[in-house]
């Protein structure tokens, strides 16, 4: 009752001293500044400044080919090189001039929306990034809170999928109140071709993310990013802030700290302040910031609680808090070995392979394929093949599909790469290799090659087999 009283009276307090400093505070900005930006765990030092002031973002897209696991190469795609991307921290009321740039060697467009932005697409819209080019666009923040950004490029779970995620911070004008330290942990579920832990360079899988079935729940991108040499440090007695996000692109966190209790959760990154809390849910594309103190030495473990993500796809980071036994709170033995991974391996119950009808007449394969086509390819050339400008070429008319059939079936068996020109237009990308049966494959094609005025040909999943079969997996390619 007292405690309630008291903090009604300093709730009362604050808000007339918020709104009195609000009025003298003015709309306008003071100078500029450029932003000082984090790669994960770390975060940008908290905001002193008690004025607005244009903040200038530079951001550079990376694709690049880094570890998943010890011996699992992965190509992610990245906002500033890490996976989640560069932690952004600014203060309500700044003007935020956003320079995205798309690295030349890249080879996909990007663009980003912040969930921090009030304006179409949360920038989306205006930040379409071709490689090689740098786009440029302003916003206003104008609530705080911790909030996602990610890409947003078709097909946007694919570039979620791939790592294009990570953390803004818009600080309140008043601040946070001070911790001793600030970490960045943020989720995201990673499709591969093969299993969890098969070694080798592993592809992205667009059938396993439609079914939302991941090979890997990570921290921070990588199995072991804070685990070991990697986890989190710190000390007895001290308050401790993380800012947590989820990238998804499917799952929901059911984000954990084993050994603690969240003294103060500010829900889905907002205002709202929860306290006690002992696991905290974190939709897909949203946060919140969770602090403890840490009263005991010790490794905390990090976790998705929804478990078998962390002990069998890797969901699982460290905090070391070093310093004195405090027998008083927690008498025990600790012990890092406690909770260790059960080992990698997935259990596989065979329930017996799923009978899959077969297409009978051309009528039915056209009806799987539009069906298949829909689900897959749709994503990147439209639902209707009409493609999008400068990114997916379009399939509806292509003369590139309809002068070669075999290249055609070569195309969606093992994927394309390369410059290419379909109808007058070149595109220089990637479409990735898609995981499909030759009957798939056959109705696909028979549906492709039967709509939007194109040549008609059939395609039987005989010469998907035959084409398969060959050597050459390089599909031909046009001179240039
Ligand atoms: C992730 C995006 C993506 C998906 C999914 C995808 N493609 Fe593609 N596709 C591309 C890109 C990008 C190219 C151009 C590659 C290049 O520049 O070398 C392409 C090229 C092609 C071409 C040759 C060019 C043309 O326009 O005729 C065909 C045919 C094709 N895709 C068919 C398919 C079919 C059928 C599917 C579904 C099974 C599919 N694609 C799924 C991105 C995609
Ligand atoms: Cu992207």
């Amino acid at each position: 009752m007292t405690n309630q009283f008291v903090n009604l009276k300093v709730g009362i307090f604050l808000l007339l001293g918020m709104s009195f400093w609000g009025c003298s505070q003015s709309n306008e900005f003071k100078g500029e500044e450029k932003a000082t930006l984090t790669s994960p765990p770390n975060v940008p030092l908290p905001i002193t400044r008690n004025y607005n002031t244009k903040v200038i973002v530079d951001l550079e897209v990376v694709e690049k080919t880094k570890n998943i696991s010890e011996g699992v190469d992965y190509t992610f795609w990245t906002f500033g090189g890490s996976v989640p991307g560069r932690f952004i921290r600014v203060r309500e009321g700044d003007l935020v001039e956003f320079h995205l740039s798309n690295h030349p060697d890249n080879k996909m467009p990007h663009n980003i929306d912040l969930h921090a932005v009030t304006g179409p697409g949360g920038g989306a819209a205006s930040s379409m990034t071709a490689p090689g080019h740098t786009s440029t666009f302003s916003f206003k923040v104008l609530n705080p809170g911790l909030y996602v950004y990610h890409c947003a490029t078709a097909p946007v779970g694919m570039h979620i999928g791939n790592g294009m995620y990570g953390l803004i911070l818009v600080e309140p004008k008043n601040g946070l109140p001070k911790v001793d330290r600030e970490y960045y942990v943020m989720q995201g579920d990673f499709y591969t071709k093969g299993p969890y832990g098969q070694r080798g360079h592993q592809p992205f899988d667009m059938e396993k993310a439609l079914k939302e079935q991941p090979d890997y729940v990570l921290f921070n991108g990588s199995v072991g990013a804070l685990t070991g040499d990697n986890a989190l440090k710190a000390k007895v007695g001290e308050r401790i802030r993380l800012f947590v996000g989820n990238g998804g692109p499917n799952l929901v966190s059911s984000f954990h700290v084993i050994g603690e209790i969240f003294d103060k959760v500010r829900i889905e990154g907002g205002d709202q302040e929860n306290h006690n809390v002992q696991t905290t849910l974190i939709p897909a594309g949203g946060s919140a910031i969770v602090e403890f103190k840490v009263e005991v030495p010790g490794t905390l473990i990090i976790v998705d609680h929804s478990i078998f993500r962390t002990f069998n796809k890797g969901s699982l980071g460290m905090l070391k808090v070093e310093g004195s036994e405090q027998k008083d709170i927690y008498s025990g033995k600790i012990s890092d070995s406690v909770y260790l991974p059960e080992g990698g391996a997935i259990q596989t119950v065979n329930g017996g392979a799923v009978k899959v009808p077969v297409a009978k007449t051309k009528e039915d394969k056209m009806a799987f394929g539009k069906q298949k086509f829909e689900a897959i390819c749709a994503a990147c050339h439209q639902p209707t093949g009409v493609g999008v400008p400068h990114a997916f070429p379009p399939l509806a008319k292509s003369d590139f599909l309809n002068a070669d059939k075999k290249r055609a079936i070569h195309t969606v068996l093992n994927g394309l790469q390369g410059s290419i020109n379909v109808n007058g237009e070149t595109y220089n990308s990637v479409m990735p290799k898609l995981d499909l049966t030759d009957e798939e494959i056959a109705n696909i094609l028979t549906y492709v090659y039967g709509s939007w005025g194109n040549a008609g040909y059939s395609v039987s999943p005989e010469e998907v087999k035959s084409a398969r079969s060959e050597k050459s997996t390089a599909p031909a390619q046009q001179g240039h």
